[in-house]
């Protein structure tokens, strides 16, 4: 393991700031920083801003000038060996002169995945890969997930009350956190690939799902994914406005409403209901790399008793709603202590009045 300095790790620190700034725009492609630099003196800086556009790197070098001649380069993902969008970066680093590179981690893209780094060592450059990996991981998550394992990172966003309960016995969900709440989680609405629902939801809440209140300036709108095996749901509700595209699946059989035009496909019927493991292939197979679950207590109790979920995204709002309203999940059962789902908290804040926690499962 390389030992790197502390000159080293603010650098990338900076690289992994930039390659954030792209967040709401840079999907499906993952997010990357650059910083070119000359000891302690910062040269050229860079980060991917959307799919189509200059690499990273591009941006780094086009600033730093001849003075990336001799440079450190640091990039929060392997640098590509692949003619995509762009020309090669590790093409256009050895053309610049750099002398060092260092990566956060290696791009596990087919394409990629370990050529760029030994193209750069071929042309006599110093590599080192591994400088605050853990983030650059976290970072792109999403976009990791897809490539590694071919499913989306699947993120469950819930509001519950303390006594853990998400609706009113009739259905009544509206108003459970704060407009601050709301507002957070538009934004992470906007980072998303695809918000994901089901038809009760549908029916019961009539969501529009796009990005609205507190939005980034700039975003490629999630597409709106319903759940609905029998189409039941296509001619109604807000999900038919707003910009953004919805994507309707269905059960292989489900009929079609006559002048459908909206898009849709069928997903394999397992135990009664859409797989769930194949909608995820479907959604990674249409290069989404983060799907934010916004449904009822059924769809998310269904995703977490198929062991998809990486992420709970849960506003816990200072207000009790009393037994008679409805859990958080449904269709978990859990008899004893020794299948207890344990979790492991990621991140608390408190966001207006009410408190964010980021869960994991354990395992994830
Ligand atoms: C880099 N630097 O800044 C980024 C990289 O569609 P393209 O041609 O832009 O290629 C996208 C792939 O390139 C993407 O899947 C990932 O493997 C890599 N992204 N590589 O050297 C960058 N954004
Ligand atoms: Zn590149």
């Amino acid at each position: 393991m390389t030992d790197f300095s502390s000159t080293d790790h603010a650098m990338m620190a900076q690289a992994l700031r930039l390659a954030e700034r792209a967040a709401y725009t840079t999907k499906p492609n993952p997010m990357v920083g650059c910083v070119i630099a000359q000891g302690q003196e910062v040269v050229g800086e860079g980060w991917h801003q959307r799919k189509g556009g200059p690499h990273a790197e591009v941006f780094a070098l086009q600033a730093a000038g001849e003075r990336a001649r001799g440079a450190t380069a640091y990039v929060t993902l392997e640098p590509c060996a692949h003619t995509g969008s762009t020309g090669p970066c590790a093409d256009a680093l050895i053309a610049a002169g750099v002398a060092r590179v260092i990566a956060a981690m290696g791009d596990p893209f087919p394409q990629v995945d370990g050529a760029g780094f030994e193209k750069l060592r071929a042309a006599g450059i110093a590599v080192h890969q591994g400088l605050m990996e853990a983030q650059a991981r976290k970072l792109n998550r999403g976009f990791l997930s897809r490539v590694e394992r071919g499913r989306p990172w699947l993120r469950v966003k819930l509001a519950t009350s303390i006594d853990g309960r998400t609706a009113m016995a009739n259905g009544d969900s509206k108003w459970i956190s704060g407009d601050a709440a709301r507002e957070d989680v538009h934004r992470w609405r906007a980072r998303s690939g695809a918000i994901l629902t089901g038809s009760g939801t549908v029916l019961a809440d009539d969501p529009q799902l796009t990005v609205r209140f507190g939005a980034p300036t700039e975003f490629v709108p999630p597409l709106r994914v319903v759940l609905d095996p029998g189409l039941a749901t296509v001619a109604r509700g807000r999900i038919r406005q707003g910009d953004a595209p919805t994507l309707y699946l269905h059960a292989p059989d489900a009929k079609k409403p006559r002048e459908f035009a909206a898009q849709h496909a069928p997903v394999p019927i397992r135990d009664g209901r859409l797989d769930l493991h194949a909608v995820l292939d479907l959604l990674a197979e249409r290069q989404i790399n983060e799907v934010q679950v916004e449904a009822g207590a059924t769809l998310a109790g269904a995703f977490i008793a198929a062991g998809l979920v990486d992420e709970l995204l849960l506003y816990v709002a200072p207000v009790l709603l009393g037994e008679r309203a409805r859990p958080l999940f449904e269709g978990l059962m859990i008899d004893d202590m020794a299948h207890r789902l344990k979790m492991r908290i990621v991140e608390t804040r408190r966001i207006g009045e009410d408190v964010r926690v980021l869960l994991q499962p354990d395992g994830v």
